[in-house]
């Protein structure tokens, strides 16, 4: 069933006893924001009730003391299974098979491509996260925010908006905002953490970026690389690259940047971003890769200056 009324919800919840709560594999500030959110929820109103992870929590998130809420065991004798922020039942992972046993279960989601895959689904396309969706579904059935889950809802909601920069922030979105800002929630250091910090790693590995960095077409596409050398040079890997292209397309001048980080020997991960016009997962197809028309990727072999030739001609092809 999808979309039902919410007093569903409030039934499920109601006569549950233990509540398991699955989010995505890989989970982002949304999916750890809205499950715990609702373990928080559920132990409050006196349930057994845990997030069951299969992997460690990101470091980041110990910025919460979440130790009571977050469980690495698989879930046991539960009688509600619910999945937040789960576009699919393929996103769940390894706890996948429990959905299928379990007699009540639950999806709640945001997501365009959500496939139903619970016995009861809930989803809305509108939302701009499952957060901000479970705070309308939460208010809605005159459950109690207190300022904890007020905290939660603001993580997920500040992740998929991106500080409130996407578009997919609504009106609404910033009158919920507005809402959990009423519970004295600490707004300015859960920013602080969570959009505006940087690892040392990273940092080198954007001193490097800008130091390789080359403009081509009077300034419209920039390229730079990151050899295994200086991923080797400051202990990081791939990963740690992230947020180093947003900063070379931020140039005023730059339409399509290019980072090209080597992931071990003459392998090269490419990331394009693009700002308007230019469709990066054009220029990644070329290259056997794909992804959006203003974020793509491919991987490349062999020599780096053979690289950054080839792809800033299909690059310039298409301006
Ligand atoms: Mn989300």
């Amino acid at each position: 069933m999808m979309n039902e009324d919410f007093s569903i919800i409030k039934d499920l919840i109601n006569n549950a006893n233990n509540v398991a709560i699955l989010t995505h594999i890989l989970p982002d500030g949304d999916a750890i924001g809205s499950s715990c959110a609702l373990a928080t929820l559920l132990q409050e109103l006196g349930k057994e009730s845990k997030v069951y992870l299969q992997a460690q929590l990101p470091e980041e998130y110990h910025y919460f003391f979440v130790s009571d809420l977050i469980e690495y065991k698989k879930p046991e004798n539960v009688d509600l299974i619910i999945i937040t922020d789960c576009a699919g039942i393929d996103r769940v992972g390894d706890y996948s098979n429990l959905i299928k046993k379990c007699d009540n279960t639950l999806a709640i989601d945001h997501h365009k491509t959500f496939m139903p895959f619970a016995k009861h689904n809930f989803v809305s396309i509108g939302s701009s996260s499952a957060s901000e969706f479970i705070y309308d579904i939460l208010m809605n059935q005159d459950f109690i925010i207190d300022k904890r889950i007020a905290e939660f809802i603001y993580l997920g909601i500040l992740r998929d908006t991106g500080g409130f920069m996407h578009d997919c922030t609504t009106s609404h979105t910033l009158r919920v905002v507005a809402d959990l800002l009423e519970h004295k929630i600490d707004a300015e250091n859960i920013n602080r953490h969570f959009m505006m910090r940087t690892s040392y790693k990273t940092t080198m590995l954007l001193k490097t970026a800008l130091n390789n960095l080359q403009m081509y077409n009077l300034g419209k596409i920039a390229v730079s690389f990151i050899s295994q050398d200086d991923l080797k040079k400051y202990n990081a890997v791939v990963e740690d690259t992230g947020g180093v292209i947003s900063h070379i397309l931020s140039i005023d001048t730059v339409e399509v940047a290019v980072l090209i980080t080597e992931a071990s020997p003459n392998v090269h991960k490419v990331s394009i971003r693009s700002k308007n016009n230019i469709d990066a997962s054009e220029v990644a197809k070329d290259f056997g890769g794909g992804g959006h028309a203003k974020a793509s990727g491919c991987q490349m072999y062999g020599q780096i200056f053979k690289i950054i030739n080839a792809l800033v001609k299909a690059i310039q092809k298409r301006i």
